[in-house]
């Protein structure tokens, strides 16, 4: 089980931050919020081929986690892979893992249009879409009912270039039912299981640009959309796969937040990481960008909104996906996450504990 007691070490050592950079984490040292409320649960996603099997891997999680979600072994192709076949082994084993651990576990993700197998290119109308969707949110909402409380429901609805809420990605399921898919997927998870809390999950919502305030402008009026036909929706998921290379457009996001509070929805950060490929060689000062650029980010959503979770997408660079599109020119490893390769805590995990308790 996570432990709470390792606040006062790691904020102890916040002047570590100070030390490797000067003014520029110096100015960062004002506190991120009020420091009254409980700790944001924090977690990280996790391979489930090193859970119990890498002894180190394991004690991290075990160490820094109250909550994990799968990187892999919930998505639509590793849990359903043919029309008639599912397969929960991966799955068992992460949900096993976090019960036996008393880990919370989020669910990732029932609807995604990066993970579909190929036989729901077979379905060929909107009534045998609507049931092969159907069908796949009832299996597995209420086979983890137990363990997951907090449900991706639809990932990465939008559109890169998206400037309306109807700017959808093309999927078997939006060909299939237009829009509506998202209303039908969030009904089925709802009508599975009714206590869960269901979230719509983006990226690329946070930085200074055109392209992403139009983002930003398209998943408000979806949002909108959704909740004036009285579909059921508790959450948005702020992936937070941030770029070190890209400022955060504090002031766009802190006004999107803040919508979206007063649409009565929650805030989740739910896949943090900063892609550092542009950043600095050298490794102190590298670590320091990258945690101050979370800080930017989780400091814009923490002014407007209580984060109900904070996630990162991985829990240590010696495993990330980082690499698979971001390599850096000059060689040398990515470090995106909160704890190093061999496991040691970066100034990002300073940011992360600030942010989770307050100060
Ligand atoms: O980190 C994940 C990587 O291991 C997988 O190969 C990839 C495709 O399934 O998905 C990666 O995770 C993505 C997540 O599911 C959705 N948001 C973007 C993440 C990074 O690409």
């Amino acid at each position: 089980m996570a432990t709470f007691s390792r606040r006062e070490t790691l904020l102890g050592g916040a002047g570590v931050l100070g030390a490797l950079a000067g003014n520029a984490l110096a100015r960062s040292q004002s506190p991120i919020s009020s420091g009254t409320h409980s700790p944001i649960p924090f977690g990280a996603a996790v391979r489930p081929a090193l859970l119990g099997s890498d002894a180190d891997y394991t004690r991290a999680i075990l160490t820094y986690c109250n909550q994990i979600v799968a990187e892999g072994g919930f998505l639509f192709v590793d849990l359903h892979p043919q029309r008639k076949e599912f397969r929960f082994d991966e799955a068992d084993r992460v949900s096993a893992f976090a019960l036996a651990n008393g880990l919370g576990l989020r669910g990732h993700t029932l609807v995604w249009y990066g993970v579909m197998p190929p036989w729901t290119e077979e379905i060929s109308s909107a009534a045998e879409a609507e049931r092969e969707l159907e069908r796949h949110i009832e299996t597995v909402v209420s086979r983890y009912g137990s363990s997951i409380r907090s449900w991706n429901v639809v990932n990465e609805a939008l559109r890169d270039d998206a400037k309306r809420g109807s700017d959808l990605r093309p999927l078997i399921w939006q060909r299939r039912l237009g829009a509506d898919y998202i209303a039908i997927a969030l009904r089925a998870a709802r009508a599975t299981d009714p206590s869960a809390e269901l979230v719509l999950n983006e990226y690329d919502i946070e930085f200074v640009g055109d392209r992403f305030r139009g983002k930003r402008a398209a998943f408000c009026e979806l949002v909108h959309t959704l909740l004036d036909q009285g579909v059921p929706l508790d959450a948005i998921g702020l992936q937070g796969h941030l770029k070190g290379d890209l400022d955060i457009d504090k002031e766009g996001l802190g006004a999107f937040v803040s919508e979206m509070r007063k649409a009565g929805l929650k805030i989740l950060v739910t896949e943090l990481d900063v892609v550092d490929n542009q950043l600095p060689a050298d490794l102190r000062m590298r670590d320091v960008e990258v945690a101050l650029r979370a800080k930017d980010f989780l400091a814009a959503i923490a002014a407007e909104a209580p984060l109900s979770a904070l996630l990162a997408w991985g829990i240590s660079d010696r495993f990330t996906w980082v690499p698979m599109y971001f390599k850096r020119s000059d060689g040398l490893p990515n470090r995106p996450l909160p704890l190093d390769a061999e496991y040691k805590p970066k100034p990002l995990m300073q940011i992360v504990d600030r942010v989770r308790y307050g100060v």
